[in-house]
């Protein structure tokens, strides 16, 4: 009888497992600087995000995940349009399925903590890429559009219940588009209902369109408040066991 031979469990860091899936972005939100300049996308492709409008940014933050080094932390309540943004297109060329993964904690819910979305360029609709921001009370709204404008016929939206976010919560989230009629949630490793709220199975405008993390989509609308940490963009639909890894690693 051969002896059994058992292997020790590999250890991957939180980075290191994030990595293993092979997202198309990833920001582990460790910049330094008082505030940080920008957000280094530590993926092959080496989106880095520039800082727009610092005003609400404080230093660098103890991080939300285990084994991160900082999270980047939005002071103010002012929807003051602070936040990071790439100056290229991080879609060109993408399509559904994606995935969007961010760690968040925010010290109390107002209208509207902005996640990430993509940036308004001059005679372009908003309704393009993803979008999604949390509200006042608890409850995310998650969109894609096709480009053609802010009409609910060229985009479409989806909605969790009231509640689904709590303020001074370290909260893992997961939102993947897997397909024109399905948006999926997870909260803390928990698959949350994300219902279909409005618009048309519309095909994701994957042109140009400046991605932005903690800040909305036009000039003046809207930014993060609180904090974010180890946000992550893929070209697939994170499956359950990769989610519960993801988590399980930053806990
Ligand atoms: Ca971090």
């Amino acid at each position: 009888m051969p002896a059994i031979i058992t292997t020790p469990p590999v250890s991957l860091t939180y980075q290191q497992t994030i990595l293993a899936d092979g997202p198309i972005g990833y920001w582990p939100m460790d910049d330094i600087g008082t505030p940080p300049t920008q957000s280094t996308d530590v993926s092959v492709n080496n989106y880095d995000l520039t800082v727009v409008t610092s005003t609400s940014l404080s230093a660098a933050q103890p991080p939300l995940v285990n084994g991160s080094t900082y999270s980047t932390q939005w002071t103010s309540t002012a929807q003051d349009n602070t936040g990071f943004m790439a100056s290229t297109s991080i879609y060109a060329g993408a399509s559904l399925p994606l995935t969007m993964e961010m760690w968040i904690r925010m010290p109390s819910l107002i209208n509207w903590h902005y996640l990430f979305a993509t940036h308004k360029t001059p005679g372009f609709s908003f309704y393009r890429g993803l979008h999604a921001f949390i509200d006042s009370n608890g409850a995310v709204e998650a969109s894609y559009g096709n480009g053609g404008g802010v009409a609910t016929s060229n985009r479409r939206s989806y909605k969790s219940a009231n509640g689904t976010f709590l303020a001074n919560t370290d909260t893992h989230m997961v939102l993947t588009f897997p397909d024109t009629t399905t948006c999926k949630l997870y909260v803390n490793n928990s698959l949350i209902s994300m219902p279909y709220l409005s618009g048309g199975a519309v095909t994701f405008d994957a042109s140009s369109g400046q991605f932005a993390i903690g800040r909305a989509w036009e000039n003046g609308t809207g930014s993060f408040y609180g904090f974010i940490d180890e946000v992550a963009f893929y070209n697939y639909e994170l499956t359950a066991q990769q989610v519960a890894n993801h988590y399980n690693a930053g806990i």
